[in-house]
C-alpha cells in the first residue's frame, strides 16, 4: 500500500467486523511449498499443535526447535462467513505477521507480506464458498542482509543453521496483533487523510477522503462529512471530499500533564451516500488537533515547547513475546500514567495499533520508529524495503495526534560513509509524505564521524556512560553526556533529544556501596544523569530524556544478559524497582515545573 488505505477496521452501519483470533491450529512443518497439503502433524511429539493468535509462538512450546525455529511454520483454521455479506467486499486483515506471511484461502494465495509489526489486508471475497472456509498463513522469521531489519543464517559446527542478528531483542515470530475479518460496500472508503493545524483557539481541521471500488466512474457519490465531539455531538458538518473545516474554541490535543484534559480525540465521520441520499459506506475517524512546529532549539506542540520525559520500550513479555496482551498493555499505560511520564519511542518497530489507540486517548508522545534497526551493509534493495517501511508506517499512523516525531532507524552504522546517501534517501522519503513532524534517528555514533545528522531535524543520541564506557564510573556520566550533547547541538544547530542511557540492574540485587548490577547503580546512574540533562535543559535546546528501559525484556543468548536485558526500571512482569519510584519523582517534578 501508499496507493491505497489501511484503515483500522471498524463497525458502522455499511461495515462488520468479525475477529479471526483464538486457537489456530500449528506446524512446524509446512510439507513442503505445497499449501493444499496443509499441515503434516504436530508442532513435535511433545507438544500440542495448536497456537494462541495473537501470540508469537516461540515461547507456548516447550523445545528448542521451536522457539528458535529457522524457517517457515504454518497457522491454519477454519471460518464460515454469514450469508448477509453476500452483496459486501470481505477483507482479511492481519495487524502484523513476524517477519512474512503468504496468506492461503481455500488452497489459493491470497495475500503476501513483508516487514513485521505492519498492517496488511486483502480483499478475499473471490476466494471464498458458502461453506467452511480455510485459511492457512505460512510464516518465515527469516531475515537476511536486505530484510528490515536485517539476519544472517551461520553454520554451527555440526552443520545445524541458525539465524543470527546484531539487534538486542529476541527475534520473536509468528501472528502477533489480532486478525480480522470485516467487510466493505462494493463502492467503499478507502482512505482518509486528516491534518490539523491551530490558529489562536480555532481548531483547523483539513481532511480529504480517498473511495475506491466504483464500478461506474461516472457513478453520482455525495458526502456527508460530520466533526463530532467526545460526547458525539456535531459540531460542523460538510459536503465535500476534501476541505478544510475550522472549529472555534477547540478542545486541542495536549500530551498527559500539560493540561487537565490531556489526549482530546473528536471523531471525522465520513458517509457516502447514492444519487438519491442512500448511505454507501460510513467510518469513523478519531483524530486530536494539535499542531506540531520545531526550529533549531524546539519541538513545540500548540506553540508550547515539549520536554519529553519518557522510555525506550518493547512489545514483550513472558510467554506471549511479542504478543498484543491487553491486560499488559493497560497495566503499561498505568504504570507510565504513575510513573509522569508524557512519551515513549516505539524501540525497535511499529507498535500495535490497539496501543497507539491508547496514546492516542491518554495524550502520550510517540516517538514512531521503523523496524530499522542497526542497519548496515547500505544497499539498493535494503533501502527500498526501509523506504517501504516507512511508506506502511506512514500510512498507518499519519493521522495519529500521539505521533510527534518519526525515528527512521535505531543506532544505524552512520559512521560509515555509504550511510550518507542512503540516510538522504531514507529522510527525503518520508519527507516526501510528511512536513509536519520532525524526524529522527536514534544515534550511538558521535557527531565526529556521523554521516546522517544533517537530515535530520532532531538529533537523536544513544549513550551508555558508566556502563558500556567506564563500567561502574559514575563520576564520568557528567562529563561524558554535557560534551556528547553539546558537540551534536554544535555541530548542526538543531535540538538534541537523549534517546537512550542506563544500566542493566537485577531486581532484588543489593550492593552497598553501588555495584554494577545492583539496584543501588541503576538509581545512583540516574542521578547523575539527570545532573546532567538539567544542566543541559539550561542550554535551552535539549527537549528530552528516554531512560532505556520501560522493562525488561528477551534477548537471544548472550552472555552479556542475564535471561534478557534488565535495563527496565520496571520487571518484566510490571513491577518497580527501586529505579522506577525514584524516576516517579523526576518524572512528576519535571511535569510540574514545566
Ligand atoms: C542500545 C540499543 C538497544 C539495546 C541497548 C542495550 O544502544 O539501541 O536496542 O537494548 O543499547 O541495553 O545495550
Amino acid at each position: 500500500y501508499g496507493e491505497c488505505g489501511i484503515l483500522y477496521p471498524r463497525e458502522s452501519a455499511s461495515r462488520e467486523k468479525v475477529s479471526l483470533d483464538g486457537l489456530w491450529h500449528f506446524s512446524l512443518s509446512t510439507n513442503g511449498s505445497n499449501p493444499k497439503d496443509g499441515l503434516t502433524g504436530n508442532v513435535d511429539d511433545h507438544d500440542i499443535s495448536l497456537m494462541p493468535v495473537p501470540s508469537s509462538f516461540n515461547d507456548i512450546p516447550t523445545t528448542l526447535e521451536a522457539r528458535d525455529h529457522l524457517g517457515p511454520v504454518l497457522y491454519e483454521r477454519t471460518f464460515r462467513v454469514p450469508s448477509r455479506w453476500k452483496s459486501s467486499r470481505i477483507w482479511l486483515r492481519f495487524g502484523s505477521v513476524c517477519y512474512s506471511a503468504k496468506v492461503y484461502i481455500n488452497g489459493e494465495l491470497a495475500a503476501s507480506h513483508e516487514i513485521g509489526h505492519l498492517p496488511f489486508a486483502a480483499e478475499i471475497t473471490s476466494f471464498l464458498t458458502d461453506e467452511e472456509n480455510t485459511v492457512r498463513v505460512i510464516v518465515d522469521t527469516t531475515l537476511n542482509q536486505t530484510t528490515i531489519p536485517q539476519g544472517s543464517i551461520d553454520t554451527l559446527p555440526g552443520g545445524r543453521k541458525q539465524l543470527t542478528y546484531t539487534f538486542d531483542f529476541y527475534n520473536y515470530g509468528g501472528i502477533d496483533r489480532p486478525v480480522f475479518l470485516y467487510t466493505t460496500p462494493i463502492l467503499y472508503i478507502d482512505d482518509i487523510d486528516i491534518y490539523t493545524t491551530v490558529s489562536g483557539t480555532t481548531g483547523v481541521v483539513n481532511y480529504n477522503v480517498q473511495v475506491s471500488g466504483a464500478a461506474d466512474s461516472k457513478a453520482e457519490i455525495n458526502y456527508k462529512i460530520h466533526i463530532m465531539d467526545k460526547n458525539k455531538k456535531v459540531i460542523v458538518s460538510s459536503d465535500s471530499k476534501q476541505a478544510e473545516l475550522k472549529i472555534p474554541n477547540a478542545n486541542l490535543w495536549w500530551p498527559y500533564l500539560m493540561s487537565d484534559n490531556p489526549g482530546y480525540l473528536y471523531t471525522l465521520r465520513v458517509q457516502l451516500e447514492d444519487s438519491s441520499h442512500k448511505l454507501i459506506d460510513s467510518y469513523d475517524h478519531p483524530f486530536g488537533i494539535r499542531q506540531i512546529e520545531y526550529n533549531n532549539k524546539s519541538v513545540t506542540i500548540n506553540g508550547k515547547p515539549i520536554y519529553i520525559r519518557g522510555f525506550g520500550r518493547h512489545e514483550d513479555s513472558d510467554i506471549r513475546g511479542k504478543g498484543l496482551d491487553l491486560p499488559l498493555i493497560i497495566r503499561d499505560h498505568n504504570l507510565i500514567k504513575w510513573i509522569g511520564a508524557n512519551a515513549y519511542r516505539t524501540s525497535h518497530y511499529p507498535y500495535a495499533e490497539e496501543i497507539m489507540d491508547l496514546a492516542d486517548s491518554l495524550g502520550i508522545m510517540i516517538i514512531d520508529e521503523v523496524p530499522a534497526v542497526n542497519t548496515e551493509n547500505f544497499s539498493n534493495d535494503l533501502l527500498e524495503n526501509h523506504k517501504r517501511s516507512l511508506t506502511q508506517l506512514y500510512s498507518r499512523d499519519k493521522n495519529r495526534p500521539a505521533v510527534v516525531m518519526w525515528s527512521i532507524a535505531n543506532e544505524p552504522r552512520t559512521q560509515l560513509a555509504a550511510s550518507e546517501d542512503y540516510y538522504r534517501h531514507v529522510s527525503a522519503h518520508i519527507k516526501s509524505y510528511d512536513v509536519s513532524r520532525p524526524i529522527t534517528i536514534a544515534n550511538m555514533y558521535e557527531y565526529d564521524v556521523d554521516h546522517s545528522g544533517q537530515f535530520l531535524d532532531v538529533l537523536g543520541v544513544n549513550k551508555y556512560a558508566a556502563w558500556y564506557q567506564n563500567t561502574g564510573d559514575l563520576d564520568t556520566i557528567n562529563p561524558t553526556v554535557t560534551t556528547l550533547a553539546r558537540g551534536w547541538h554544535n555541530k548542526h544547530n538543531k535540538p538534541v533529544l537523549f534517546t537512550e542511557y542506563g544500566a542493566d540492574t537485577l531486581e532484588g540485587y543489593h550492593i552497598l556501596p553501588d555495584f554494577v548490577w545492583s539496584e543501588e547503580f541503576q538509581v545512583k546512574l540516574m542521578a547523575e544523569h539527570f545532573k546532567a540533562f538539567d544542566e543541559l535543559r539550561a542550554e535551552g535546546w535539549f527537549i528530552g530524556e528516554m531512560i532505556w528501559n520501560f522493562a525488561d525484556f528477551k534477548t537471544a543468548n548472550d552472555v552479556k544478559r542475564v535471561g534478557g536485558n534488565k535495563k527496565g526500571v520496571f520487571t518484566r512482569q510490571r513491577q518497580p524497582k527501586n529505579s522506577a519510584h525514584f524516576l516517579r519523582k523526576r518524572y512528576w517534578n519535571l511535569a510540574h515545573k514545566l
